[in-house]
């Protein structure tokens, strides 16, 4: 965040051209590791930001997922991701943007260097993980396509293409595709990072390959999968779960233990995992999910029952 508004990021002072060079501006060493989904292992630098929980299991991230794309039920993206073609993928920018366009996806990720990010994850249902994400922060990427100044959201798209995700239907009931959005600020602000990776290796396709976004301050919903298209925009955008069901989900969905779902308790959550231990998994929420040291700045004098 101060990063963008203190001075200007790479791309802010570089023509487009250069920036869909910059791969070759780089030069073999920094890519190595980016060379797409089939790649061997992520070589990641350790973050700050991390948080030092034990992560859950590579197991418990990836066979215990929503992405509802693939189905209503836990084990159904690892069931049905399988088929999901990621390579080739681009992503296009667009809206209030100095550089907007079509950008394959080797771009996108040499946005900047790729960070371990090892952070709390809460679903709204009130369950958590912790995941260690690969990923850099999504600032990176918003600078190198040069947010003009009326930009004041950010929506996010996730792929359309029932023929592989095959809950994409009408019966759904969800108005696909899957659709996010975050306050400026909030894109910029630097725990907001796209992830393309998990544990060192490429994002699995039930977690969201081959980039997705992490706010790990923000109930799991925000965190959109598949990327494709991300627009910097003047008006809110539309989000699917609020959509669906306004009264219950709202635009900012930050974690708050004070603010109750509807139907359930926000105070407490059940940590994935533990083996025999599951039983003492309950744990208190934490405001922002624990974050809040970071990010509360960002919502100072607005009452977050309203702007739940
Ligand atoms: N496109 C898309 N993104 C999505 C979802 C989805 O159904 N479709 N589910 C969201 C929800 S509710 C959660 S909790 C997280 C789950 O991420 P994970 O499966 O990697 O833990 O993804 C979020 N992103
Ligand atoms: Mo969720």
């Amino acid at each position: 965040m101060a990063r963008n508004a203190n001075h200007p990021g790479w791309a802010d002072v570089t023509p487009r051209a250069m920036f869909l060079n910059r791969r070759a501006l780089i030069g073999g060493a920094l890519a190595a590791g980016f060379v797409g989904p089939a790649a061997a292992r992520i070589a990641a630098t350790p973050s700050p930001y991390s948080t030092d929980a034990a992560p859950n299991t590579l197991e418990e991230i990836t066979s215990y997922n929503n992405f509802y794309e693939f189905g209503w039920n836990k084990g159904d993206p690892k069931a049905n991701a399988g088929r999901l073609t990621i390579d080739p993928w681009s992503v296009e920018i667009g809206g209030l943007v100095e550089r907007p366009g079509s950008y394959p996806l080797d771009d996108v990720l040499r946005a900047a260097p790729a960070e371990e990010r090892i952070y709390r994850f809460r679903c709204v249902e009130a369950w958590s993980m912790v995941i260690p994400w690969i990923g850099f922060p999504l600032s990176a990427l918003l600078d190198r396509a040069g947010v003009q100044p009326g930009a004041k959201y950010v929506a996010f798209q996730t792929l359309y293409r029932p023929a592989e995700m095959n809950n994409q239907t009408a019966l759904s009931g969800i108005d696909w595709p899957y659709v996010e959005g975050l306050r400026i600020d909030e894109a910029m602000h630097p725990l907001t990072i796209l992830a393309s990776g998990l544990y060192g290796d490429p994002l699995p396709r039930q977690n969201g390959a081959p980039l997705r976004l992490v706010v790990p301050w923000k109930y799991g919903f925000k965190s959109i999968k598949s990327i494709v298209k991300i627009t910097l925009t003047e008006a809110p955008p539309p989000t699917t779960w609020q959509r669906l069901q306004p009264q219950e989900y709202g635009f900012y969905a930050n974690v708050n233990p004070q603010v109750d779902h509807p139907r359930w308790s926000q105070a407490t959550e059940r940590r994935i995992g533990g083996g025999l231990f599951a039983f003492a998994n309950r744990q208190p929420t934490q405001m922002f999910n624990g974050y809040g040291e970071e990010v509360a700045a960002l919502y100072a004098g607005m009452d977050l029952r309203k702007f739940y």
